[in-house]
């Protein structure tokens, strides 16, 4: 088993374009979400670092693809979050071009951590975005996540009924409760985060 140390990941460039991107060698594992998802949160618990991903109370700014170095063949990727209700309809356009861009042509893309509010999984784009990751051969591993608001039976029956739901189209699901708060799944996503990198280093 590879052990990956997350803790001395950095900020390694944005780009707004996928052609911008230039890096083409290596493992990237993609975070995707609606916007307030807790998605920067996950990735700060994730590299226990408390600024790397900046996370506001003004979510949908982040309009980049965001890259971060975990080592040197090996990145985390935060995507800009979709859904953010105040965002202008064109901005929302180019956003979701962007997005299904990076997941259609990105080759060093190796895997998605997809990212939903356990109080409300599997909205409309998050179906999308599962549905392009079916047509793309794209692993996904779900969090659901700020699961400190529920208490465990309610965390318990909203797993069930995402499990449910997946395991109609998805061959394998793999699900996890998360709490970048309660350090709840961070050691599950590192897990997973390592299966990845070994497979396809
Ligand atoms: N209760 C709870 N709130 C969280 C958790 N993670 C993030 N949040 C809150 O959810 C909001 C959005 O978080 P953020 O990480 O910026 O989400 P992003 O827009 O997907 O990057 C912020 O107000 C966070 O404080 C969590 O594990 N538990
Ligand atoms: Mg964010």
């Amino acid at each position: 088993m590879v052990s990956i140390v997350y803790n001395k990941t950095f900020f390694l460039k944005s780009a707004s374009n996928i052609s911008d991107i230039n890096i083409e060698y290596g493992v990237e594992i993609a975070f995707i979400g609606y916007s307030n998802s807790g998605k920067s949160s996950a990735i700060n618990s994730l590299t226990n670092q408390k600024k790397l991903a900046r996370f506001s109370k003004n979510p949908g700014r982040t309009q980049l693809i965001n890259f971060f170095q975990v080592i040197s063949n090996f990145r985390i990727v935060d995507l800009p979050g979709y859904g953010y209700a105040k965002c202008p309809t064109l901005i929302q356009l180019k956003l979701e071009k962007l997005i299904y861009n990076y997941l259609k042509k990105r080759k060093p893309l190796k895997g998605l951590v997809m990212l939903m509010d356990i109080r409300h999984p599997l909205k409309v784009y998050d179906q999308c975005i599962i549905n392009i990751a079916i047509d793309q051969n794209i692993p996904i591993f779900i969090l659901l996540t700020k699961c400190d608001k529920l208490t465990l039976r309610q965390q318990k029956k909203q797993f069930e009924i995402v499990y449910t739901k997946l395991k109609v189209f998805l061959q394998e699901v793999h699900i996890e409760l998360f709490s970048s708060f309660k350090k709840i799944g961070i050691t599950q996503l590192q897990s997973q985060l390592n299966v990845w990198y070994k497979q396809y280093k």
